[in-house]
């Protein structure tokens, strides 16, 4: 079959370079892919972070199937469908403690501008309307939509798009491979990386602050890791401060870093989070806002016939993706996929960081069933050499992810010893073949 690859003006893509020798994916199965021809390719990177259970798993497909054939489209601004509310109350579930409602959106974008909106209302709902200013931290990533790319921190992914949303700042990033260097795990060095904070509230006083967003380990940036300590220090300064702390989870949750969200695994609870890929394990878009039960509260406060939240989307609850989500959570019960990451990081962590000879790598880190192998560039060519990397290792059957000069790693939470023994033996003949 040949596809005429014209019209589609593919995201994030040098579309120009791709067209000219492009990958299509035509099928998928558990751990692989196959393209048109047939070849097999295993899939080091969840499709995009989000397949956790693996591919085309029998429960999701069958409950996706069986809802479009029983309720395709039901509004739920002022109506419902069942599958909603019982979605939002397991989500609820496994959440950290102290998360009170869910919110649901299409995507982790949307997650991250309901999350902002609900946090600067919160705040004026309470009568606090002068905290309306957000913190976002250099390097992170928030997807694509205003106020994401306003609190996040990828130059490439603001400078193209003007001012942006008035009243953000950033706080440091957390990388420092000079200190922490192929560590194992956590680092140790950069806990009072989240005294920034401290710097900020100095500058625009507390009361203008409203919330902070961090992701608990910056995935899309090139994994970086929280130092051991940053996040409880961050939670303690938010607190002191009365400004809200959102996690956005849209990677680190359902199981990636070996317990169902990062705020389990790195032991702090956010007051918000956000959601969105593995929560339908990419099989249907969605996305959700988990709050802490006091800030939906804050907003019922008028007349009960007023809407008291003015936000949603025609897809926020979509019935297929309702449907897709719980067949999902019960897949990863089923087979203990959310901890699954826990039990397997020793052995995957032991294989990545054997890597660390290997020609140009100059840091290696892991989480979970996540790791970042970072390159040196090619002198000026920044991304080229790991950009090669990847052709290299899609060549040769294993899909990897780049971002610059840094490979990462996230394999589905069902992948075997002998499939990460695969991945990583693949990555190293690649590694000592370019250049
Ligand atoms: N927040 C975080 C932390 C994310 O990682 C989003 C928000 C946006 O989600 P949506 O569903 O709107 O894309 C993300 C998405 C990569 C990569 O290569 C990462 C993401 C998306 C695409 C590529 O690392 N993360
Ligand atoms: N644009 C127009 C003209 C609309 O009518 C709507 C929704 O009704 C939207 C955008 C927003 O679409 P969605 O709710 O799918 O985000």
């Amino acid at each position: 079959m040949t596809t005429d690859l014209d019209a589609f003006w593919m995201p994030f893509t040098a579309n120009r370079q791709f067209k000219k020798a492009p990958r299509l994916i035509a099928r998928s199965a558990g751990m692989h892919y196959w393209d048109e021809q047939g070849r097999q390719i295993l899939d080091a990177v969840s499709g995009l972070w989000c397949v956790n259970a693996g591919h085309n798993r029998p429960k999701i497909v069958q409950a996706i199937q069986a809802q479009a054939a029983e309720l395709d489209f039901a509004p739920t601004f002022q109506m419902g469908h069942p599958k909603a509310f019982e979605l939002a109350e397991r989500l609820l579930q496994i959440a950290p403690q102290g998360m009170g409602k869910a919110f649901f959106t299409n995507s982790g974008s949307e997650s991250v501008e309901t999350a902002l909106k609900m946090a600067i209302a919160y705040h004026r709902a309470r009568g606090e309307g002068a905290r309306t200013r957000l913190i976002g931290r250099e390097r992170g990533y928030h997807g694509v939509n205003f106020g994401g790319i306003s609190v996040g921190g990828i130059p490439g992914n603001r400078k193209m798009f003007g001012t942006l949303l008035a009243g953000v700042d950033h706080l440091r990033h957390t990388h420092d491979l000079q200190r922490n260097a192929f560590s194992v795990g956590q680092p140790e060095h950069g806990a009072e990386l989240a005294d920034d904070l401290e710097r900020l509230v100095a500058l625009h006083d507390a009361s203008t602050i409203a919330a902070v967003i961090v992701e608990p380990m910056a995935g899309s940036t090139g994994v970086l890791i929280p130092p051991k300590g940053y996040l409880q220090r961050l939670r303690e300064l938010c607190d002191k401060h009365g400004i809200l702390l959102i996690f956005d989870e849209v990677i680190t949750g359902f199981g990636r870093t070996g317990a169902p969200f990062g705020a389990h695994t790195f032991g702090v609870t956010p007051d918000l989070m956000t959601l969105a890929k593995g929560i339908t394990n990419g099989c249907v878009p969605m996305g959700a806002v988990l709050c802490k039960r006091e800030i939906h509260d804050a907003f019922m406060t008028g007349p009960e016939h007023l809407i008291e939240f003015f936000h949603g989307y025609t897809y926020s609850a979509h019935p297929l993706a309702c449907a897709a989500g719980l067949a999902t959570l019960e897949t990863y019960a089923d087979e203990g996929l959310l901890t699954r990451a826990g039990e397997l990081q020793g052995y995957f962590a032991e294989c990545v960081h054997a890597l660390k000879a290997e020609p140009n790598v100059i840091d290696i880190r892991n989480i979970g069933l996540v790791a970042g192998i970072e390159l040196a560039p090619r002198g000026a060519d920044v991304g080229k050499r790991a950009y090669e990397v990847f052709t290299d290792c899609f060549a040769a059957g294993v899909l990897i992810r780049v971002t610059g000069d840094i490979i990462a790693l996230s394999p589905p939470l069902i992948v075997q010893r002998q499939q990460i023994d695969q991945i990583v033996d693949t990555l190293r003949k690649a590694l000592r073949k370019v250049a």
